[in-house]
């Protein structure tokens, strides 16, 4: 089965006035779909036309050389949108509770120095990729990729990432990623981030 975008959780404007309607139908329905037509065109008649996004990226290896960097853009690319759409919904934010905050605060000493990392991460990745709250293995960690890179192609569990690619915020914040990544907080889902924590630990 070759992958498709899974449809939006919630409504386009549903994360306004943080994230805005047009980016949400632009990124979801142009860029993510964008993603999925090329990885689909690059493993079409591979053996691993049928293979399941994540394990694919855990071992880049196993894809033949000649299609190996477009899956790796492609395929990052619809598996990290496909995260990102589910880290988000409406009157969400806040703060994490319980097991996750608990590990927030050991691993960066606070929320607030956790949400300044992250933030950090996200300004000082150069031209387009994301910034990462992972497992990895031991604890959290805070981590940049550049690109679709993803976080599993190097052994660790994404938990949360941010988009930094200019198509994620430029319609409405311009070049202030800053104040777009500051915006992001309002929009994290802290029930389906503790839910992949607890998966990671398990
Ligand atoms: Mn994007």
């Amino acid at each position: 089965m070759p992958y498709s975008v899974p449809p939006l959780p919630y409504a386009y404007e549903a994360l306004e006035p943080h994230i805005d309607k047009q980016t949400m139908e632009i990124h979801h329905d142009k860029h993510h779909q964008a993603y999925v037509d090329k990885v689909n065109a690059a493993l079409a008649g591979t053996s691993l036309e049928n293979a399941a996004i994540e394990g694919v990226l855990k071992d880049l290896n196993q894809v033949p050389e000649d299609k190996r960097t477009a899956v790796r853009n492609n395929g990052g690319g619809h598996y990290n949108h496909s995260l990102f759409w589910e880290s988000m919904a409406p009157n969400a934010g806040g703060t994490p509770d319980g097991a996750l905050a608990q590990a927030i605060d050991s691993a960066f000493g606070s929320f607030s120095d956790f949400q300044a990392k992250l933030k950090e991460t996200g300004v000082n990745q150069f031209g387009s990729g994301w910034s990462w709250l992972v497992h990895d293995g031991s604890g959290l960690a805070i981590i940049g990729t550049p690109n679709q890179d993803n976080p599993i192609s190097n052994g660790k569990t994404p938990l949360l990432g941010v988009d930094v690619w200019e198509h994620a915020y430029y319609l409405k914040y311009q070049n202030r990623r800053p104040e777009y990544i500051g915006a992001f907080f309002n929009v994290i889902d802290w029930n389906e981030v503790e839910r992949r924590y607890q998966e990671a630990i398990a």
